[in-house]
């Protein structure tokens, strides 16, 4: 049945897209060159006898190594990770009064899309699960031309002005002399750069909370960052921000899971999306706007420009207006996923910038870098950025041309050509630039509106519930503890300190040096060229909302257990019943169980049935998975009581505050482990812990149970007690 939706979504999608497919089968066909010569031997080269000496003239042999040669293209600078998937999008509701943009107008239209997930300091073949900000670019192939709206996981950024962003990537990049550490912001150049960086406060706290180990790119929320325009038909602008929120609500792992993860299975991310398509379970995501119009331009208490401050949901909320669904696998990886180029200036008329720094330099850099990376200015041609509308203008040549143009006319105004391709009229759909009005000196400056770097950053701790707050405090302890430079860690114990007392009272517990009594704002260009440094107070401002709902993963969406990987700890003679009725139960809400046993293939159980294996302890972690069950059966029971693996199998489980689940026969499996003693005494085999841990002797309650902790997503309260006091 999915699959079926699946199909029809997938030729439903050719169709649309089919002017930017060039896809090939190779079944059933004979091997040729690329110049479609026939090939009789691909397995020997000419050579000058049997044993003799290769020869220079064997034309198919240096054209395959050629070819191979050259398999690689230069990674991206930034974002080299990542995954893609090709999907549609969907409008609720005409928002024809706020934007012309066509796809934003029609509920009845399909847009196709590409999107892309990414982290963003690791190499092309970097582990999925590094601490990092995700990137979310989401290519729209609408009629009226490919709107990129190329977002991250987290509504703010690092820096104010684009003139910072080659120095904040060689900050955070391996150090240069010995390429070192790898995907890893754990390391003296990135926190050297934060610690003179005040204007990175904000950024740090979502990057060092949870946001940056998603459990999933599924699981993530994705933001444009920048405050953009709408423009609708009358000429009107309001000013927008973008925000993508999923339907399964947002989940992070745990840092110590993340770190296993990266070494078990460094796909992680990358595999979760590519299954999740693949069994029908497509991602989903509603498009959010929220809408401040022109003339409330001033009335908040940062500038809408500043690209590191988000606007509480509390004062303007998010209308959720369209539906992305991912429902597509990419058939090859380098032809689309690596080869897509998104550009935040692939705009359609409806939708426009504003003058944040930030966003203005971007529209510089995403040309620029696809010109190194694709190999010239003709990567727009590649399918996987075609548009779906037709192209014509009077661009020619350059490396690896595509288009075949007729004729003899290449420029504008022509004669010749009867004028052709002729200048659309707005009416016609020629985009017209929002004609905001400008009137000011040149300078290189910063508006003093942007100089409030704290408030936010603490709007951000204060929202965070306390297991939150935990995980952020150990982050930086984390993180800072990597570092070698001790003036480093002072100096990043002055800006905490500046975000909020306990928060840096916490990190210099940990640290053990003292917070800076009289730290100084460093001198650059984030505080007013006539400030004075010494006057940090003067540049701490108190926002007037204290703590906003939407900023903690905490409040999220639990409900069902749809795509979640549970873990079935087995052995020959399992208890037939005791595994099935609980496996039906958790597939028919949508789980994926696997069955982990000493040896792969099968186990037989009690009643001689056999039950087939996924992996054994060898290849499965508990790490891979979100929950872990230990299904009865007296021989089954006894051989996972004394296999090693998987007592630390559930040890980690419990470690990483997911949900287990027991048969009451199974009880000496859950004795062998270290958190047997940390059950109450009064523990009965009926009892659902607020932790999370269901034993029961009936396998249905036990499953109606189990689902209702594995919906949970993490019983955080497991944890070690709060780090800073109320
Ligand atoms: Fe990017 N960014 N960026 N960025 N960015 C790139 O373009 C850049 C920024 C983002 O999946 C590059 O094609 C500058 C913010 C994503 O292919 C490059 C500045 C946000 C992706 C580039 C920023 C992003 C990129 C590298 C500061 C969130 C991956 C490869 C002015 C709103 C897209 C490429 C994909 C990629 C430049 C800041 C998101 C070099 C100069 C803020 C998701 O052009």
């Amino acid at each position: 049945m999915e699959k079926d939706k699946e199909q029809s979504n997938k030729e439903e999608n050719d169709k649309t897209r089919s002017l930017a497919q060039h896809t090939t089968d190779d079944s059933g066909q004979l091997l040729t060159t690329n110049h479609g010569l026939r090939i009789n031997d691909d397995q020997n080269s000419l050579k000058a006898g049997e044993r003799g000496a290769t020869l220079l003239e064997d034309f198919i042999l240096r054209e395959k190594i050629t070819h191979f040669d050259h398999e690689r293209i230069p990674e991206r600078i930034v974002h080299a990770r990542g995954s893609g998937a090709h999907g549609v999008f969907k409008v609720y509701e005409s928002m024809a009064s706020l934007t012309k943009a066509n796809f934003l107008s029609d509920p009845s239209a399909e847009t196709p899309v590409f999107v892309r997930f990414s982290t963003v300091a690791g190499s092309r073949g970097s582990t999925d699960l590094a601490r990092d900000v995700r990137g979310f670019a989401v290519k729209f192939y609408t009629q009226e031309g490919n709107f990129d709206l190329v977002g991250n996981n987290m509504p703010v950024f690092f820096i104010q002005d684009a003139i910072k962003f080659p120095d904040l990537v060689h900050a955070v990049k391996p150090e240069p002399d010995n390429e070192m550490p790898q995907a890893a912001s754990a390391h003296d150049t990135f926190w050297d750069f934060i610690s003179v960086m005040p204007e990175a406060a904000h950024m740090i706290m979502w990057v060092m909370s949870d946001r940056a180990l998603p459990r999933s790119y599924r699981m993530m929320e994705g933001f444009g960052v920048h405050t953009f325009r709408f423009v609708n038909a009358e000429g009107v602008s309001s000013f927008v921000k973008f925000h993508w929120k999923p339907l399964l609500g947002v989940h992070a792992v745990a840092w110590d899971e993340a770190q296993n993860i990266s070494g078990k299975d460094p796909d992680f991310h990358r595999r979760d999306l590519w299954d999740a398509i693949e069994s029908g379970s497509f991602p989903e995501w509603e498009l959010g706007v929220q809408v401040v119009p022109e003339e409330d331009e001033f009335k908040f208490e940062f500038d809408l420009l500043d690209p590191t401050k988000l606007i509480p949901e509390e004062l303007v909320p998010v209308q959720r207006i369209g539906k992305l669904t991912l429902n597509r696998n990419p058939d090859n990886f380098f032809a689309e996923t690596e080869q897509s180029a998104f550009h935040v200036g692939h705009v359609v008329p409806g939708i426009d910038f504003t003058n944040d720094p930030l966003l203005q330099g971007r529209l510089f850099s995403y040309t620029d870098t696809q010109l190194i990376r694709l190999g010239g200015p003709n990567f727009h041609e590649i399918p996987i950025n075609r548009p779906v509308v037709p192209v014509h203008n009077n661009q020619r040549d350059g490396f690896m041309r595509q288009t075949i143009n007729r004729g003899k006319v290449s420029y504008g105004p022509n004669a010749l050509g009867n004028g052709y391709p002729a200048q659309a009229k707005a009416s016609e759909g020629g985009f017209t630039s929002y004609p905001e009005r400008v009137d000011a000196r040149k300078v290189r400056a910063r508006s003093k509106s942007f100089f409030d770097h704290f408030s936010q950053a603490r709007l951000f701790f204060n929202s965070q519930s306390d297991p939150e707050k935990n995980h952020l405090i150990d982050a930086l302890s984390f993180e800072l503890g990597k570092v070698n430079a001790v003036e480093v860690r002072e100096r990043m114990l002055g800006i905490l300190s500046m975000i909020d007392k306990s928060l840096a009272a916490a990190v210099a517990f940990a640290l053990r040096i003292p917070v800076p009594q009289d730290p100084e704002l460093p001198v650059n260009r984030s505080i007013p060229a006539d400030g004075d440094p010494a006057d940090f107070d003067s540049y701490i401002f108190e926002g007037s909302l204290t703590a906003s709902d939407a900023l903690s993963m905490a409040g999220t969406i639990k409900e069902g257990i749809q795509t979640r990987k549970i873990a079935f700890l087995t052995a020959d003679g399992v208890d037939e019943k005791s595994l099935s009725i609980v496996r039906d139960a958790l597939e028919s809400a949508g789980a994926v169980v696997e069955i982990i046993a000493p040896r792969l293939n099968f186990i037989v159980s009690g009643n001689d049935l056999q039950i087939p294996v996924h992996h054994s302890y060898l290849t499965a972690a508990s790490v891979l998975y979100d929950a872990v069950y230990v299904p009865g059966g007296t021989n089954s029971v006894a051989t996972v009581e004394s296999e090693a693996d998987a007592i630390h199998f559930l040890n980690e489980a419990f470690k990483h505050c997911k949900a287990i689940a027991a048969d009451a026969s199974a009880m000496q499996v859950i004795e062998a482990t270290y958190f047997s003693n940390k059950l109450p005494a009064d523990f009965t085999d009926q009892t659902v812990l607020k932790e999370g841990i269901v034993i029961n002797d009936d396998p249905e309650a036990l499953a109606d149970k189990f689902i209702l902790a594995i919906a949970q997503h993490r019983f955080w309260e497991r944890e070690k007690p709060r780090k800073i006091p109320a």
